[in-house]
């Protein structure tokens, strides 16, 4: 990438986009953060860049061809980091043409913009451009009981939500062999942290718990998921844009592999230590198996060797650690939690409509 700092992110009012913007503010970057404001994104997860001049905030979407290049005439960025999505799986088994309206669609409008307009840099900015997609470990399908995703894993998605994002990393990857747009896609494992939207797993579990409701595990609870603090995503992320080579794919993976039912019971067995229930009784009690998600992915776990020998990322959070700051940021910010579910999310089951 280029000297020039100002970076176009897209989805930044989301969970990891968010975490990025802050990311990128600490680390000297220039923002402008395109953001459609779905029942995802939201304006209170920004609060702490409201004196921040290096952070722009534009609404809008990513499909919007007129508003993506009046940015690119504006501010010449010298990339995009496109996190726009939508991102929870249950929603794509209710409602599969939003995935794709977002997540193929408009992305490909989006690398259509950033060809139209990179054509106006000069040859050196051309080549110094990147345009980084943020993808997931879910495109490769799903694991036995052994083995890891590499990077050379042949793409098997079996959600809508996996499908789209498989459709739009073939799109991105065939940006820089038709056109040379210089690409770069990360495939990561599931994020936890600050800001992560209560219908994902960890903080469903937490909210519900507090308010002594059943915390929902689908199936057995024996499917099995890597963890990563979202705050080692975000430096996993800049160090592809800023050391990546130009047209590969570079897995991240917490390494950190666990059964849903075993991250539940460490939520409990953490909220026992930091916040007894009144009743004292643990709050495994209130675990509850409930039916399955169809087509419910089994196992991922991810083979992080290429970024790691490459480019020198590890990450710095062990789950231990990254789940008690999580649980203490959540206990911190129930008010937060509230602001943004409180039109338009009730913590009910989704994902079940067959
Ligand atoms: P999120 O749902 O929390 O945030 C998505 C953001 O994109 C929201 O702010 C939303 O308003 C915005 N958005 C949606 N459609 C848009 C559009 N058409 N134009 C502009 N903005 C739009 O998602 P997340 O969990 O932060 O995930 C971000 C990205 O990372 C996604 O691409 C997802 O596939 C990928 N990813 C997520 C995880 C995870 O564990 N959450 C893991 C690996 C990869
Ligand atoms: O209430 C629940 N009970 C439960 O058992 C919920 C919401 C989930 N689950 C299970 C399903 C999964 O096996 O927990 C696991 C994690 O579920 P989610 O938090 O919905 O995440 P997942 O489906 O694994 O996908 C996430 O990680 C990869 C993100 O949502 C994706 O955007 C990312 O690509």
């Amino acid at each position: 990438m280029s000297q020039s700092k100002t970076l176009i992110v897209t989805g930044g009012a989301g969970f990891i986009g968010g975490n990025f913007i802050y990311h990128l503010l600490n680390n000297h970057y220039k923002v402008i953060n395109l953001d459609a404001l779905t029942y995802a994104g939201h304006m209170e997860t920004l609060l702490n860049t409201n004196d921040n001049d290096k952070h722009i905030f534009v609404k809008g979407r990513i499909g919007d061809s007129d508003l993506v290049e009046s940015l690119f005439d504006e501010y010449q960025p010298a990339a995009i980091v496109n996190f726009a999505a939508e991102s929870h799986v249950d929603r794509s088994i209710d409602g599969p043409a939003e995935f794709i309206q977002t997540n193929v669609v408009e992305t490909l409008s989006l690398l259509e913009s950033t060809r139209k307009k990179i054509k106006n840099y000069s040859s050196q900015a051309q080549q110094d451009f990147r345009f980084l997609h943020v993808s997931t470990d879910e495109v490769y399908g799903s694991l036995g009981d052994t083995g890891l995703f590499t990077e050379e894993t042949p793409y098997a998605p079996n959600s809508p939500y996996a499908a789209s994002k498989a459709s739009s990393d073939h799109l991105v990857r065939s940006y820089l062999h038709t056109y040379g747009l210089p690409v770069l896609i990360t495939n990561c494992s599931n994020n936890y942290g600050p800001y992560q939207f209560p219908e994902k797993l960890i903080p469903l579990i937490i909210l519900n718990a507090l308010e002594g409701k059943p915390l929902p595990v689908y199936g057995n609870g024996l499917n099995v998921r890597d963890w990563l603090y979202v705050e080692d995503h975000c430096a996993a992320i800049r160090t592809v844009l800023e050391k990546g080579r130009v047209g590969e794919k570079y897995n991240v993976g917490g390494n950190y592999e666990k059964t849903n039912i075993e991250i539940v019971k460490t939520i409990c067995r953490l909220l026992d230590e930091v916040k007894p229930q009144a009743s004292k009784e643990p709050y495994e009690k209130l675990i509850t198996y409930v039916d399955d998600r169809p087509g419910h992915d089994l196992r991922y776990a991810i083979d992080s060797s290429k970024i790691k020998n490459e480019l020198g990322w590890t990450p710095a959070e062990t789950f231990e650690s990254g789940i008690r700051k999580t649980l203490q940021w959540y206990l911190d910010n129930l008010e937060w939690c509230r602001q943004v579910t409180d039109k338009n999310y009730n913590r009910n089951r989704l994902g079940t409509s067959l």
